[in-house]
């Protein structure tokens, strides 16, 4: 089944919309299947931002994702990448759709609220990056047939 890796950054969690952005991901119908607070390390985040090293707010951008805690969460669900970056809505939120997380919540390009992979191989990448496999708990898929 499909993984995707989203972050509720500093921002998302200090406004107080990680329950509401968990309520979207979570009534889409994804499954939650791993789930952190926690403080990140510089070399995560350069890590994690490695493709925009050379860009100029990557900078920034790793400052303020060390600044204060984040929520980590792994997400599975058949087309969960696509899907949840369309949830997210655009990268700039004041040319996100209403309707979409960025697009209902946020007006800073640098404070967009949450991160989620761009593609398939990006999620695995991202996934290994931040959880060990043993944090991960992937649920039976007959449990939830009905719901479907
Ligand atoms: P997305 O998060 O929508 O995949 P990316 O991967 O292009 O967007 O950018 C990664 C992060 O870098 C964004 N979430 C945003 O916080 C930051 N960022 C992107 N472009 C800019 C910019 N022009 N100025 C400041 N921060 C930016």
């Amino acid at each position: 089944m499909e993984r995707t890796f989203i972050m509720i950054k500093p921002d998302g969690v200090q406004r107080g919309l990680t329950g509401e952005i968990i309520k979207r991901l979570e009534q889409k119908g994804f499954n939650l299947i791993g789930m952190k607070m926690m403080s990140v390390s510089r070399e995560l985040a350069e890590k994690h931002y490695d493709v925009h090293r050379d860009k100029p707010f990557f900078g920034n951008l790793v400052e303020f994702i060390i600044s204060a805690p984040v929520v980590a969460m792994v997400w599975e669900g058949e087309g969960v990448v696509a899907s949840a970056r369309k949830i997210i809505g655009a990268t700039n939120p004041l040319s996100a759709e209403p309707g979409t997380i960025r697009g209902d919540y946020g007006i800073s390009i640098g404070r967009n609220l949450i991160h989620g992979s761009d593609a398939v191989e990006t999620a695995q990448r991202e996934i290994s990056l931040w959880f060990e496999e043993t944090e991960l708990s992937s649920w039976e898929a007959a449990l939830k047939t009905w719901i479907y």
